[in-house]
């Protein structure tokens, strides 16, 4: 029994997806940020950085997303390449991708102002922007070289990774110019479409609350910012 810490539409979402994947028996403990919940000692004692998401595993608590994501591919031998797989090792470079690029970018395009403050929030966020656009041309080339773990035909710990983050590139940009448009990236689209018609996905979706309030809360979200 699994106990996943987190806020809905949060970095929990796709420890969330991957539970549901797997099948694993868990509990979602969920937090409210504005009452301070990141900051008490009990969750600190969890994830000393108080950040989302933790999850509770009967070895200790876990955090950071790849650590979490890779540890329950391995356990439950699921939606990851086998260790001793040959296709494993590019696997491993495309998740390093989107923890070590994709993930911060799309945070700071979401929050430009975290790096230098107001004044120099637009000209961060347009430089961000760019460069996630880079990336995500990158992965829309290997997505379509067609490998399954990065493909719409079975779900991986990259797929589930990505489709979170392009969620949010979508819905939550600081500025509407930083949208992502999805449709640019047909391999991606194609990938994230396929997911949101997955049983367990749609049950997760549901259970966050995104899939009442639109048709396609992966690969078209509504906008969510002014
Ligand atoms: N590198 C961390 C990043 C986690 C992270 O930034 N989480 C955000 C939510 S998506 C958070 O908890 N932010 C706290 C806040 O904004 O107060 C990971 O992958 O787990």
């Amino acid at each position: 029994m699994y106990r996943l810490h987190g806020v809905y539409d949060w970095g929990s979402l796709v420890v969330h997806m991957a539970l549901e994947e797997i099948g694993a028996e868990f509990e979602f403990v969920q937090l409210d940020p504005s009452q301070g919940d990141l900051a008490r000692p009990s969750y600190l004692a969890l994830n000393p950085f108080g950040l989302v998401p933790v999850l509770e595993t009967p070895e200790g608590p876990m955090f950071e997303t790849t650590a979490i994501l890779l540890y329950l591919a391995d356990r439950h031998g699921a939606l990851a390449p086998a260790p001793d797989a040959r296709d494993r090792g590019a696997f491993l470079v495309w998740l390093a991708v989107l923890c070590q690029q994709l993930h911060p970018m799309v945070l700071q395009v979401i929050h430009p102002e975290r790096l230098l403050g107001p004044e120099g929030q637009r000209a961060v966020a347009d430089a961000t922007y760019r460069r996630l656009q880079d990336i995500c041309a990158q992965l829309e080339a290997r997505a379509q070289q067609g490998d399954w773990w990065l493909s719409a035909q079975r779900p991986s710990i990259v797929t589930l990774y990505m489709a979170m983050l392009l969620r949010w590139a979508q819905a939550l940009p600081a500025y509407r110019a930083h949208i992502l448009p999805l449709a640019d990236y047909p391999a991606l689209q194609a990938i994230v479409a396929a997911l949101e018609r997955r049983a367990p996905i749609a049950r997760v979706l549901a259970r966050e609350g995104l899939s009442a309030a639109m048709a396609n809360p992966l690969s078209a979200p509504l906008y969510e910012g002014a």
